[in-house]
């Protein structure tokens, strides 16, 4: 009857799922028992950490580019999950293995007095208070250590104080440098997935590294939040895993291990830093004595963490190509399975390890849901005025198209905002309604031919897969069929289940992927929207239309500067 815990680390919080294998009724055709989650809590930081002073999970910055958040506050927030999760009066002797998810490309640095730290935690004390103060090391000086801490007198494991996270965009300088080192955006992103983005590891440790020789000096190992969390659990400096990895700039998607070139191309001696890349299903080791003793808990086995992205697709079923999902929210994002590396030679979508040993493909656009309520604001409607507009204008819209760039967009890359029209007069509400949903879909659709993936399956989420109208385009555009899927917490829920998988795994059971998240990782039952055929074929003739006026648009809008 074992217990799965899932984390994630994500930016504002810290999520738990505990899922039990216990309920009989609930095997599937596989002979896999459906786990059911049992408990969730989470722990925003702002709220529940005050002490660190973040806002949305980030320390405030006169500069907008620069995007800092305290690993300290993550660690502190791991023991008061455990505290909670404890609290809860499950018998935790059944927990079997745990898994974790963390938000994408942060990176922790940590001196060399970290390996002993790691390996001889007190239970008697609370960790984020072990981490902070340590024994001197013999490498840093007191003067470097206070320096690169921050913390005046205050002695840490960290050899900078602070994380760069993903909202970061402080780095296209080093995004040019390692690019041009590389030989060129196309071959950097052939090499690891991605050209270079400024949130990405890679370009944030070489600003690191020029920027505080000494503390680069002083770091023994550079985590990303992931391994860092990951470590903890284990007591020992953990691995990555190749989901993770990818978020770097540095990993050779083909061999999943370092890229000499890319290391080289970053900063001097990094290749001894970084932890050593694993199989997302590797078990790293087991509950540190820390927590056995700390919280009574079993010696479960610890999973390697993934990144947030990775971990969702598990978590949103997404286990085969030509399955993707939808994300329509503030901005849309949409991401899906392939089971080779295939590179977006355009530069704008990432290609990530996935969980099951294949490949995962992701691409944002900006304006989303931002897009669709500024042309409903614009039109005097709610949202049933939406829809109705929908209803009440022809697929096609008879010709009359629209590029709904009222933010600069991410794809395609448009900097200067403009919205730009075609055979569409602007005062005519429910034309720019269709205008605006058709355009979207479209740019999803063409967008994400780089995948290479015949998609047969739309998993939408998010606030706007309410709006079975909305379904209705996607599904004519894309041909395929689209089922609402609920997902709260999905990062987690994968984590949840990769924990369930890698045990199964481990004990000889290997369980087809397709097992582990059937009956809980499903979209609603009775939600599927069908395509309409003869919409199909309007619209793969009106997507070659749009494909073609689109980089007249980007033209028209002062031009997209291509950031290679
Ligand atoms: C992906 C990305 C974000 C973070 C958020 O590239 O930057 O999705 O992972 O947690």
């Amino acid at each position: 009857m074992p217990l799965y815990l899932g984390l994630d680390s994500s930016t504002q919080s810290l999520t738990a799922m505990l899922l039990a294998v216990d309920n009989v009724e609930r095997t599937n055709p596989d002979g896999a028992r459906t786990p059911a989650v049992i408990f969730e809590h989470s722990i925003p930081f702002d709220t529940e950490l005050p002490h660190y002073g973040t806002e949305h999970g980030v320390l405030p910055h006169e500069d907008p580019s620069v995007v800092l958040a305290p690993p300290l506050m993550w660690a502190e927030a791991l023991d008061r999950m455990f505290e909670a999760i404890v609290a809860s009066g499950l018998d935790l002797s059944r927990l079997a293995a745990i898994a974790g998810s963390a938000q994408q490309h942060g990176s922790v640095y940590l001196n060399a007095s970290a390996t002993n730290v790691l390996s001889g935690l007190a239970p008697s004390h609370p960790l984020a208070e072990q981490l902070r103060i340590v024994a001197t090391s013999e490498q840093d000086t007191a003067a470097e250590r206070v320096s690169l801490t921050g913390n005046e007198g205050v002695q840490s494991v960290l050899s900078r104080r602070v994380s760069p996270i993903w909202m970061d965009s402080s780095t296209s300088e080093e995004c040019r440098e390692i690019t041009a080192a590389i030989g060129g955006a196309d071959r950097l992103a052939q090499l690891t997935g991605s050209r270079a983005f400024e949130r990405f590891t890679g370009p944030q440790i070489r600003k690191f590294y020029k920027q505080d020789p000494a503390g680069w000096e002083a770091t023994d190992r550079v985590h990303l939040v992931s391994s860092f969390m990951a470590s903890l659990l284990a007591g020992a400096h953990a691995p990555l895993d190749p989901g993770d990895a990818s978020g770097m700039n540095l990993m050779d998607l083909r061999t999943r291990d370092w890229s000499a070139l890319a290391l080289q191309a970053t900063a001097p001696g990094l290749a001894a830093k970084l932890p050593p890349i694993v199989p997302s299903s590797t078990i790293i080791g087991e509950l540190a004595p820390y927590w056995q003793q700390r919280f009574r808990l079993p010696a479960a086995k610890v999973v390697a963490w993934s990144g947030d992205n990775p971990c969702s697709l598990i978590g949103t079923g997404l286990i085969r190509e030509g399955q993707i999902a939808v994300s329509l929210g503030t901005s849309d994002t949409l991401f899906g399975l392939m089971r080779e590396p295939r590179v977006d030679r355009t530069g704008t979508g990432h290609v990530f390890g996935a969980p099951t040993g294949d490949y995962m493909g992701l691409t944002c656009f900006l304006n989303g849901s931002l897009a669709r309520q500024r042309i409903r604001d614009e039109h005097g409607l709610d949202w049933d005025g939406f829809s109705a507009a929908l209803r009440a204008t022809p697929p096609g819209n008879d010709g009359a198209l629209m590029f709904p760039w009222f933010e600069p967009e991410i794809t395609p890359d448009v900097r200067t905002p403009a919205v730009r029209r075609v055979d569409l007069d602007p005062d005519d509400g429910p034309r720019n309604v269709r205008a605006v949903v058709e355009a979207q879909m479209m740019a999803l659709a063409n967008h994400s031919r780089w995948m290479g993936v015949e998609v047969d399956v739309i998993h939408a989420t998010g606030g706007a897969a309410t709006n079975t109208e909305i379904l209705h385009v996607m599904a004519d555009v894309f041909g395929a069929e689209v089922r609402r899927f609920e997902v709260s917490n999905s990062a987690c829920l994968g984590a949840a289940l990769r924990a369930y998988h890698a045990d199964l795994s481990l004990s000889g059971r290997e369980l087809p992927w397709e097992a582990v998240v059937r009956g809980i990782a499903e979209p609603i039952a009775d939600s599927a929207v069908m395509p309409n055929a003869s919409n199909v074929e309007a619209y793969t003739r009106l997507r070659r239309r749009y494909a073609k006026l689109e980089p007249l648009a980007i033209t028209e809008c002062g031009g997209g500067e291509r950031r290679r």
